[in-house]
């Protein structure tokens, strides 16, 4: 772009009232839920039973329950939600994320909170209409687009695909392939059965194989890109199938289709399995083998969200040395006021604007609205800071600016990343 002389004109409406309205009026475009298009039914999770037992909440229910795990899995979703809304919101102060997350969203719908009346709350939802409710939450929510986490591998979910249905044009699609990856020896197996040529051995033939498979299946969700959650120790290059499948198949197909791959490290699955999918815990992660990842695959680009906040500061410093390399959200354990608060400045410091603050990981859709609205209020407080800073030094940022800066951190700085490289005419500008 031409370098340009224009200076804003003098703005007399305090810095945080300019930086509010940019953040609140900025839709947000949702990068990572579990969310699913209306379309499958009862598999987008809605209401106040499942917002009640959301696996954050189930963890932090059996800190106080004292029956034993099976006890509470024998109940049904309706049960298990009247215990947990006993346990931690009467017994207690529901002050945790989790539990003022939702009180948050049942606020924001207008009900009334301060009568704490569960059969109350259950009325309100059960009188909604569905259509319009999905549109309204992601209105409510400032959200223009949810990307949903599409697997191949989920029983429930694939037949759906595979029938076919029209598409809700603000649900998008991302194809998910931890079970591909993770565990080879039974998914070679399952991609027998689908009629592609694989053998347990990755032979050239079978990486093949495992290439049409990604391409077929990007096809059918007109995936955006692909994604897998790593365990800790996971690295690059090395002889386990993940690393080999990454190399001979992933990376090839995400080159060829231009599409990113984001690769979500340091989950450390089923550290207590009694607690079902409460039970997955955090460990810190290598990141030599992301390093590895994005020097030897300049073309691939590589959507990064880490799990322990202590890998946060190396990541940053790895995403400053490669543009291939774009850090996104506060994922699940760091999805919390302090932790946001504290990334967001941190990665801002480092990389400007060219990174996205937050995704929302929602599994029920009323979550939405308060995954939002806490993570805005928290990258405001940060914005207002880091532009008060920036106005010190003399320089004025225009109302303009503000929204084109937000735009950019809510997704618009995503979609650039996604899109392939210009062509090289384009260059010449620069
Ligand atoms: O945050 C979550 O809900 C986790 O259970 C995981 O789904 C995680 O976000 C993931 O995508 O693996
Ligand atoms: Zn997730």
């Amino acid at each position: 772009m031409a370098p340009q002389t224009r200076r804003p004109a003098r703005n007399t409406t305090p810095l945080a009232t300019r930086v509010a309205k940019a953040i609140a009026t900025t839709p947000v475009q949702d990068i990572h839920t579990h969310l699913y298009d209306p379309a499958f039914g009862e598999l987008l999770l809605s209401g106040i039973d499942d917002l009640l037992v959301y696996h954050y909440l189930v963890a932090e229910a059996f800190r106080y329950l004292t029956v034993p795990f099976e006890a509470f899995w024998r109940l049904s979703k309706r049960e298990q939600a009247e215990w947990i809304w006993q346990e931690l919101f009467l017994e207690r102060s529901p002050v945790s994320e989790a539990c003022r997350g939702v009180l948050t969203t049942l606020e924001a719908l207008g009900i009334d909170v301060r009568r704490r009346d569960l059969r109350q709350i259950r009325g309100w939802f059960s009188a909604q209409d569905p259509r319009r409710h999905v549109d309204r939450v992601l209105d409510l929510a400032g959200v223009s687009t949810v990307c949903m986490t599409n697997s191949p591998f989920d029983d429930l979910e694939r037949p759906v695909w595979e029938r076919g249905f029209r598409r809700h044009d603000r649900f998008k699609s991302a194809l998910r392939i931890d079970p591909l990856l993770l565990d080879w020896k039974k998914s070679c197996k399952t991609l027998q059965a689908w009629g592609y040529k694989v053998s347990p051995a990755l032979t050239p033939r079978t990486l093949g194989e495992v290439r049409r498979f990604l391409g077929d299946w990007s096809r059918r969700l007109e995936s955006g890109f692909l994604m897998v959650s790593l365990p800790p120790e996971f690295t690059f290059p090395d002889q386990t199938e993940a690393a080999r499948l990454i190399e001979g198949a992933v990376v090839p197909h995400c080159t060829e289709t231009g599409q990113p791959f984001a690769l979500m490290p340091g989950v450390r699955r089923g550290v207590n399995p009694r607690l079902r999918m409460a039970g997955d815990g955090v460990g810190l992660s290598r990141l030599e083998g992301l390093r590895n990842l994005c020097d030897a695959f300049p073309e691939t680009r590589f959507a990064v969200t880490a799990l322990a906040r202590e890998n946060q500061h190396e990541l940053c410093v790895l995403a400053r040395k490669f543009r291939n390399l774009h850090l996104f959200g506060c994922w699940w354990f760091l999805n919390t006021p302090s932790l946001i608060g504290e990334m967001t400045q941190m990665r801002t410091e480092l990389l400007g604007l060219s990174y996205t603050p937050q995704h929302s990981d929602a599994r029920v859709l009323e979550q939405l609205i308060y995954k939002w609205r806490h993570s805005r209020e928290v990258i405001g407080r940060v914005l207002v800071q880091t532009y008060d800073a920036l106005e010190s030094t003399g320089w004025r940022v225009s109302e303009g600016e503000l929204r084109r800066d937000v735009g950019a951190l809510f997704g618009g700085e995503f979609a650039r990343f996604s899109t392939p490289a210009p062509a090289p005419a384009a260059m010449r500008h620069r």
